[in-house]
C-alpha cells in the first residue's frame, strides 16, 4: 500500500483470502480450528493496522478475507471482500456467490479445494457502489468465470470490477485444463470487460502457497478487453495501472449502446431445456 502510495495510486486490490493461506486446500473437521482462519469483523484488532494506514496515505483498498458471521442468529461462514475507501471507512461489502469445488474429502488429489465444505454461498448480491469517482462493483475468484457477474455488475453502472482470486495451475479431477489455466482466466475477464465496457482489475496470489502452485497473472483489463497492464512474475508485485473511468463510455453508450440496443424482452423464457443443467448441478 505504502509503495502504492509512492507510485499515486488511489486504490490498492489485495488478492482473495490475503489475511491466511488459501486453507480449502486442506481438509479440517474441528470446528474451532476452521474457524480460526476466519474474522469475525473488520476491522479487527489485527486488521486496524491497515484500515488506519489507507486513511493516513489516503489510498482505499479492497480486501478478500474469510468472514463469519451471524445471519438470523446463524452461524455463517462466507468468502468475503470489503471495498474500503481512501478515509478507511468501509464502503461495501461482497460475499462470493460461485463457490467451487467439493464438500468431500479426496486423500487421492495433491491438494483439495474444499470452498464448498467452509464456505456458504454469499447472500449480499453483486451490488455497485459510487466510489472513486465511478461506479465500483466487486466479485471474487470463480464468480469471474461466470458471464452473470459482470452482466449484473455491469446492469447495475459498474465502470471498473475489483476481483480477488487464487488459481492453482492443476485442477485434480480434469488435468487436460492445466495447459489452459492463464488463457480460461484472461480469456474470463477480458470477455467480461468488452462486453460490459468496464474496466476489471483482478488480483492473485503467485507462486507457491503452502504445496500448491498459483497461476498469478494479475490482469488489468480495460473497456476494450485489452489487457492494460500484468504482472511480469510469480514473486510479489505491485502493478500499476492508470484507469480512465471514461473510457468506459465509448462502449457503453458508444459503439454498445446499452440503454438503446438491449432487448432483453426478446431473448424469450429461459428455462431448463435452453442447454443450462438442472439447477444445483453437481460437481464431478
Ligand atoms: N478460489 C477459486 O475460486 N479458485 C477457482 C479454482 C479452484 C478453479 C478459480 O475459479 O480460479
Amino acid at each position: 500500500m505504502r509503495q502504492a502510495h509512492e507510485c499515486g495510486c488511489d486504490l490498492v486490490v489485495f488478492t482473495e483470502c490475503a489475511l491466511t493461506a488459501f486453507f480449502p486446500h486442506w481438509y479440517m473437521e474441528d470446528e474451532d480450528e476452521i474457524d480460526s482462519y476466519f474474522e469475525r469483523g473488520l476491522p479487527s484488532d489485527a486488521t486496524r493496522p491497515l484500515f488506519e494506514e489507507a486513511a493516513r496515505l489516503n489510498i482505499g483498498f479492497y480486501l478478500g478475507f474469510a468472514e463469519l458471521a451471524f445471519v438470523d442468529g446463524r452461524k455463517r461462514r462466507f468468502n468475503s471482500s470489503v471495498l474500503v475507501g481512501g478515509d478507511g471507512r468501509i464502503v461495501g461489502k461482497f460475499r462470493k456467490i460461485h463457490l467451487p469445488g467439493h464438500e468431500d474429502h479426496r486423500p487421492g488429489n495433491p491438494f483439495q479445494n474444499l470452498e464448498k465444505r467452509y464456505f456458504d454461498v454469499g447472500d449480499l448480491g453483486f451490488p455497485t457502489w459510487n466510489a472513486f469517482g465511478g461506479v465500483v462493483g466487486m466479485c471474487i475468484c470463480n464468480d469471474r468465470r461466470w458471464p452473470e457477474t459482470y452482466r449484473v455488475l455491469g446492469l447495475r453502472g459498474a465502470e471498473m470490477v475489483l476481483v480477488g482470486y487464487n488459481t492453482p495451475y492443476h485442477i485434480p479431477e480434469h488435468p487436460e485444463m492445466d495447459r489452459l489455466a492463464d488463457f480460461h482466466h484472461q480469456l474470463s475477464l477480458q470477455s467480461g470487460a468488452y462486453q460490459n465496457g468496464c474496466w476489471v482489475v483482478a488480483v492473485a496470489k503467485a507462486g507457491v502457497e503452502e504445496g500448491v502452485s498459483q497461476i498469478g497473472k494479475t490482469s488489468i483489463i480495460a473497456p476494450s478487453g485489452e489487457i492494460a497492464a500484468e504482472s511480469r512474475s510469480l514473486d510479489d508485485e505491485l502493478v500499476v495501472c492508470r484507469c480512465d473511468l471514461d473510457a468506459t463510455t465509448a462502449y457503453k453508450q458508444g459503439v454498445l449502446n446499452f440503454a438503446g440496443n438491449r432487448r432483453i424482452e426478446h431473448y424469450g423464457p429461459i428455462t431448463s431445456q435452453s442447454g443450462a443443467s438442472a439447477p444445483g448441478g453437481t460437481e464431478k
